[in-house]
C-alpha cells in the first residue's frame, strides 16, 4: 500500500505572450516594402513592427493585413507601431508605443489581455517607468547614430548596459545597428536588436537578417551552435567529414553530418570513391534538419551533379534559410578528382548563388572562373567575380601562391579584406580546406561576426598546419587538437568582438 496522493492535472489558462528576442525588424517607408519584408522574414526575423508614418489609415489597413499574412507564414510576431486602433483592427500580436502615444493602461484596455505592449524609452527614468506601468518590453535607443530617425539621445552600449542592470523585462535595442556592431549590443544585454536600414536598405535583406539572427548564439551554453557538414568520408581521417567533425567539436559547437560519398583514402591518396545515391543524401538531410536546430551548413565534397542539384533543391525549399559555407572541393591533395567534370556548371548555377560564404583556393577559383590567378590583385578580381555570380561573401585563399606570407582575401560585395599569416613550408596540409571552412562555420554558429570568424579560423588553420605531425607516408593531416587548444587559450583574453 503506497501513500501517494492522487495525480492532479493543473491547466495553466494564462496565455503565453510571444517572446521578444532576436531580430526585431521595423518597417521603412520605401517602395516594395512587402517584398523586402518577405525576404527578411526568410532570413529569420522574430518580430516585425509595422511603422507607417504619414500613410492614410485605409492604406495602413491594406498593407498591414498583407504583412500580417507574411508573418503568419513565417511564425513571426506582428506588432503595430503607435496606432492602437490599427493593432485592434488587424488583431496584431501587440502594439509598440512612443513616449507621446497612448498609455500602456489604455492600450491594454483596448486590446485586451494576451497582446504584447512595448514602449520606446531613451533613459533610465523612462525605462523604469515603462516597466512599472506594465510594459512587456522596452525599446531603448538610440544606441548608435542613425539616418532613419531624428534622435536626440545617443546612449551607446554603455547606456544600454546600465539600464540592463536595472530592468527585468526584455530590452529591444535600436538605432544604427548592423551585423558588424550588433555583437557589442548583445554583449551589453539586449534581448533583441531592432533594425530598419541595415536590413531593408540592403539588396539581400535575408542575408543580413540571417547574420544578425546568428549573433544571438553568442550567449548560448556550450556546445554553442550546431553545424551540419555535407561532405565525403575520408577513411584516413584527415579531411572530409572526419576533419569537419573534429574541427567543429574541438572548437565548441555541435557537429552533425550528411555523407555524399565514401572514399578509400589515406595520406598517400584516394584509392577509390563510392558515391551515395542522391535520394539517400536527401534522407540524411531531412533526418537532421527535421529534428536538430542547425545554425550553419558547411558543404565539402559533393562529387556528382545529381548530389549538388538535390542539395540545392532541398535547401531552396526551406522557408527560413540556414547560412551556407560552401567549400568548392574539387581535387584531393594527391591529385584525385573529387568533383565530376560536368558538376562544375551545376555547382555554379545552383549552389554557388545560395552560398553565404564561398571558400575556394586558387585552383578552385581558377576552375570556377575558367582563367588563371597569378597574384593578389587577380585574387581580388576573382573574389569580386565569384561574388557577382551570386555568393554573398567570397574568401579566396592564397595558400597556393608563393612568398613568405600566405594571404586570403575576403570580399563581401563592398570591401576586400586581407587575412595574412606566415607561410609554413610543409607538405603536411591534408585536410586544410575542410578544416578552415569548418572552423569558420563553427565560429559563425557561435555568434561571431564574419570578419572575426575568418580571422580566428585563419589563426586556427595556421596553427593546425604548423603543429602537424608525421603520421602516414604521404601528405599528413593538420593538427586539429593543438590548433583548437591554441585558439581557445588565446581567445580567452580577447574582447568578444
Ligand atoms: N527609434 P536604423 S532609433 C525608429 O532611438 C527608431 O527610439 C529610435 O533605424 C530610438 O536601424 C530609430 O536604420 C531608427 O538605424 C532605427
Amino acid at each position: 500500500m503506497t501513500d501517494a496522493k492522487p495525480f492532479r492535472l493543473i491547466v495553466n489558462k494564462v496565455s503565453r505572450l510571444p517572446e521578444i528576442s532576436g531580430v526585431y525588424l521595423v518597417t521603412d517607408q520605401e517602395d516594395d516594402l512587402s517584398d523586402r519584408v518577405c525576404r527578411a522574414l526568410g532570413g529569420g526575423v522574430s518580430v516585425l513592427q509595422y511603422r507607417a508614418k504619414d500613410v492614410p489609415y485605409s492604406e495602413r489597413v491594406t498593407l498591414g493585413k498583407e504583412l500580417k499574412r507574411h508573418c503568419a507564414r513565417f511564425g513571426t510576431t506582428f506588432i503595430i507601431n503607435d496606432d492602437v486602433q490599427l493593432a485592434k483592427e488587424l488583431d496584431a500580436d501587440g502594439v509598440h508605443l512612443g513616449q507621446d502615444d497612448a498609455t500602456i493602461a489604455d492600450a491594454r484596455n483596448l486590446l485586451g489581455s494576451g497582446k504584447v505592449i512595448g514602449k520606446s524609452t531613451h533613459n533610465l527614468d523612462e525605462a523604469l517607468r515603462a516597466e512599472q506601468e506594465g510594459a512587456d518590453y522596452i525599446g531603448f535607443g538610440a544606441i548608435y547614430p542613425t539616418g532613419s530617425k531624428v534622435v536626440t539621445h545617443l546612449s551607446g552600449v554603455e547606456g544600454l548596459a546600465s539600464i540592463r542592470a536595472a530592468i527585468t523585462i526584455p530590452i529591444v535595442a535600436i538605432g544604427g545597428i548592423t551585423p558588424g556592431n550588433a555583437c557589442r549590443v548583445i554583449d551589453a544585454g539586449a534581448d533583441a536588436v531592432a533594425v530598419i536600414s541595415s536590413v531593408l536598405s540592403n539588396p539581400r535583406p535575408e542575408i543580413v537578417t540571417a547574420e544578425l539572427a546568428l549573433l544571438f548564439n553568442r550567449t548560448s551554453p556550450f556546445p554553442r551552435g550546431a553545424v551540419l557538414t555535407v561532405a565525403g568520408s575520408d577513411s584516413g581521417g584527415g579531411a572530409g567529414i572526419q576533419a569537419d567533425i573534429k574541427t567543429v567539436s574541438l572548437l565548441g559547437s555541435y557537429a552533425a553530418s550528411v555523407l555524399t560519398s565514401l572514399t578509400a583514402q589515406n595520406t598517400c591518396g584516394v584509392l577509390s570513391i563510392h558515391g551515395l545515391p542522391p535520394t539517400f543524401m536527401c534522407d540524411q538531410l531531412d533526418a537532421v534538419l527535421n529534428d536538430i536546430p542547425i545554425d550553419v551548413i558547411k558543404t565539402g565534397m559533393l562529387h556528382t551533379p545529381a548530389i549538388i542539384a538535390a542539395l540545392a533543391e532541398r535547401l531552396g525549399e526551406r522557408k527560413v534559410m540556414i547560412p551556407l559555407v560552401v567549400d568548392p572541393v574539387m581535387v584531393a591533395k594527391g591529385g584525385a578528382a573529387l568533383l565530376e567534370r560536368e558538376a562544375v556548371q551545376v555547382f555554379c548555377d545552383q549552389l554557388l548563388p545560395m552560398a553565404y560564404l564561398l571558400t575556394p583556393n586558387i585552383p578552385e577559383a581558377e576552375r570556377l572562373l575558367g582563367r588563371s590567378i597569378k597574384d593578389e590583385e587577380e585574387m581580388e578580381l576573382a573574389a569580386a567575380d565569384l561574388h557577382a555570380m551570386g555568393a554573398a561573401n567570397v574568401l579566396v585563399k592564397g595558400g597556393h601562391l608563393t612568398g613568405g606570407v600566405s594571404t586570403d582575401i575576403l570580399f563581401d560585395g563592398y570591401r576586400h579584406r586581407r587575412f595574412s599569416s606566415e607561410r609554413i613550408f610543409t607538405s603536411n596540409t591534408h585536410g586544410t580546406g575542410c578544416s578552415y571552412a569548418s572552423a569558420i562555420a563553427a565560429l559563425l554558429a557561435q555568434g561571431e561576426p564574419l570578419l572575426t570568424a575568418v580571422e580566428h579560423a585563419k589563426t586556427f588553420i595556421s596553427a593546425a598546419i604548423r603543429t602537424a605531425r608525421s603520421l602516414g607516408k604521404g601528405h599528413n593531416p593538420v593538427n586539429h587538437f593543438m590548433a583548437a587548444r591554441e585558439l581557445l587559450l588565446s581567445s580567452k583574453n580577447q574582447p568578444k568582438d
